[in-house]
């Protein structure tokens, strides 16, 4: 393989423990990500207002979808949809989403909240407009990511032991996203993206004025300390029929790096 990381379930050279010690690492330094975000300790903010999602309801914005080996990943059209607002400070450009899961519905998201761990969590990653890529990852707020914690709408089946039927002409955006996946079964293979589906379809209603607020890293190596993260309150969520598309389709499964110390850090939130 291209690379010789991997999380814990794989046989790999370099483990999540072991991932500090990859050549250029930054993994093993003091504000590192994922965390686990004790609610009681966070600090309230009134910096904190309301984000700017530009072109979010943009239908098509989603340019190709890859098994990248570690994840699913949707690339967007470049410097087309953007972020704003939510005490950055900057204007980021979207690049791309991706997400982690777990192997059943227990475990999955990288973020915990209050100890708990959710089965998902979607990571839409933005890059600061005035920078390059090379350039934001050397710089502490280059890239601001915004993390969605996932869980299934309906945990309980039918009691008829039916299956939920759904018509393909009226499919829905995670839907039609899981039938993508479908299609990439094989690690480094891509499909484009034709059917209109926009991040708002994907979010739904899930309230984007509640969050926490804490500075951090990419969650994979080499772990840059470059990210602001911003963790929603409200976690979405959608069919649990089609979240067993993940593992069971990509073909991998417990994508998510353990939890890292808060060091000398604060977690902020806004106030609710
Ligand atoms: C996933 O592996 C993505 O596929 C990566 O995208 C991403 O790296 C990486 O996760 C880390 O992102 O939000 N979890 S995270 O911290 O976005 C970057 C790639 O294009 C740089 C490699
Ligand atoms: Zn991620």
């Amino acid at each position: 393989p291209s690379h010789s990381w991997c999380y814990e379930e794989e046989p790999c050279e370099y483990k999540p423990a072991h991932w500090l010690n990859l050549p250029h690492s930054k993994c093993g330094g003091e504000r590192q990500s994922p965390i686990n975000i004790e609610t009681r300790d966070t600090v309230s903010d009134v910096r904190l207002d309301a984000f700017n999602f530009t072109k979010f309801d943009d239908k098509h914005a989603i340019m190709h979808i890859t098994n990248t080996g570690h994840s699913v990943k949707c690339v967007l059209k470049e410097d087309m949809v953007e972020v704003s607002g939510g005490g950055l400070g900057y204007v980021y450009s979207t690049l791309q989403f991706h997400f982690h899961w777990g192997s059943d519905e227990s475990d999955g998201s990288e973020h915990k909240v209050d100890s708990k761990r959710y089965p998902m969590e979607m990571h839409i990653v933005n890059k600061r407009k005035d920078l390059t890529l090379e350039e934001a990852l050397e710089t502490p707020n280059g890239l601001a990511v915004l993390g969605f914690l996932i869980e299934a709408k309906n945990a309980q089946s039918s009691s008829s032991g039916h299956r939920e039927t759904h018509p393909t002409s009226d499919m829905g955006a995670w839907e039609k996203l899981t039938s993508y996946i479908s299609a990439i079964h094989n690690i480094g293979s891509e499909v484009n993206v034709t059917d209109a589906i926009s991040i708002d379809d994907l979010l739904g209603d899930v309230n984007r004025a509640q969050y926490y607020r804490y500075n951090g890293s990419l969650t994979t190596p080499s772990c840059h300390e470059a990210v602001v993260w911003t963790v929603f309150k409200e976690s979405v969520k959608f069919d649990q029929n089609l979240m067993t598309m993940f593992p069971a389709h990509a073909g991998y499964r417990n994508v998510y790096r353990p939890t890292q110390s808060l060091h000398n850090r604060r977690i902020y939130s806004t106030k609710s």
